[in-house]
């Protein structure tokens, strides 16, 4: 019998196929071909609503069969695990039902698309959890080895106390004002725009990586094209319009100033719009002793800076973060052969069945996610009202 055969198994049954979908099989699929897992997760079923769609997708990327209705995978005995890969508009409906009946949940960020449904969905999770049931978030973005030593080296205290925190999160793909609508753009399927796609993600490392919450902000959201095509076609992140046209119902654009819980400012901005910028996603922390800086499109650097070095030798330090002993890497290849966007949904999925083995609670929690949509809650109000600055009560200690 094979080393895998011999590991319980943990099934997988994931709701939707397009980017997210595609990003969550890589996941599975490669966790237990590069790690050493208690268990084996085997890719069960893909759900989706046209049965011959949802076979093509099952047959590329690699699941057994195809359900036509999330609710069906709900009922069968031989799932363990539902992975919601869906618009934000399903979330909160497919997690609490999976909970419910017993299924562990991986849900997409941002966990759901107003604050009322995450708060049901965290104390969904907290009711499943205490009968062993687990639900984690998908801010893959943790899983970033340069990312995960940001969070280890702050943890650590080599950069001191966190003084202050930059952010931005840069796309264009909304730049062109022929890009054609879709369900991103659409404020009933996406919740919001570049704040809950995009700005999500920023907002949770804020979290993970100086262990404190934004405890208030003071935002601003901007729709800067009101109109565009309705898509023909539409996958990934592109698609062709056609003649008729339709509103755009999110946020363009997400800024926001803030707080931490700890005192220090932090600052935001989340755009689809900075043409040139494709997935920047960048993050500065300063600290009385040092920095740290992080952009995704060099995802395999972080830059450290020690302000106890000699000022004459001192500066900015280029850690390329392909080291053995540097988070997730030590699995992957040797030094300076670089990782991925899709090696962070390889080791969620270690992660989450190392913690499911284990009986613990997977992070980030329904309890982190919430947190998370607390604060996009913050900024929508503050924006909407233009006030100078919304407090988030339930962050200060
Ligand atoms: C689109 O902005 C998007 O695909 C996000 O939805 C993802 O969460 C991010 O990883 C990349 O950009």
């Amino acid at each position: 019998m094979s080393q895998a055969a011999a590991r319980p198994p943990l099934r997988v049954a994931m709701v939707g196929y397009a980017f997210m979908g595609r990003a969550h099989s890589q996941g599975w699929r490669g966790a237990p071909r590069f790690f050493d897992l208690p268990s084996e997760p085997v890719m069960q079923v893909l759900v989706g609503r046209s049965a011959d769609r949802a076979r093509a997708a099952a047959d590329t990327l690699g699941w057994a069969e195809v359900e036509t209705d999330w609710r069906r995978v709900l009922e069968r005995d031989d799932i363990d695990l539902v992975d919601i890969c869906t618009p934000g508009s399903t979330h909160a409906e497919i997690a609490t039902a999976a909970l419910a009946a017993g299924k562990h949940v991986l849900v997409e960020k941002p966990m759901a698309n107003t604050l009322a449904e995450a708060e049901a969905m965290a104390a969904a999770a907290d009711r499943a959890a205490a009968g062993g049931t687990m639900a984690m978030v998908g801010f893959t973005y943790r899983r970033v080895p340069a990312i995960a030593l940001a969070r280890d080296l702050v943890a650590e205290g080599r950069i001191g106390k966190v003084r202050q925190v930059r952010c931005q999160y840069l796309q264009d793909w909304l730049a062109d004002d022929g890009a054609p609508l879709s369900w991103r753009t659409d404020k009933a399927k996406a919740g919001s725009g570049a704040l809950g796609d995009i700005g999500a993600h920023i907002v949770d490392l804020t979290h993970f990586i100086t262990g404190q919450r934004v405890a208030g902000v003071s935002g601003r959201l901007d729709t800067l094209v009101a109109e565009r095509p309705v898509a023909e076609s539409f996958s990934g992140l592109s698609g062709r319009g056609g003649s008729e046209r339709g509103p755009v119902t999110v946020d363009d654009v997400a800024m926001f100033t803030g707080e931490l819980t700890g005192g220090a400012p932090a600052i935001f901005e989340a755009t689809r719009f900075a043409w040139g910028r494709k997935n920047a996603m960048r993050i500065e922390v300063n600290g009385s002793e040092g920095s740290l800086a992080f952009d995704f499109e060099d995802m395999n650097v972080l830059s450290l800076y020690d302000a106890r070095e000699d000022a004459r030798t001192g500066g900015f330090r280029r850690i390329i973060v392909t080291e053995p002993d540097h988070p997730y890497v030590g699995s992957w290849w040797p030094a300076g052969h670089g990782l991925g966007y899709e090696h962070g949904f390889v080791h969620q999925a270690v992660d989450l069945v190392r913690a499911l083995s284990a009986g613990e609670q997977p992070t980030p929690s329904f309890a982190d996610g919430l947190a998370v949509q607390r604060v996009l809650d913050a900024v929508e109000r503050s924006a909407g009202n233009r006030s100078v600055y919304t407090e988030i009560p339930a962050h200060r200690p």
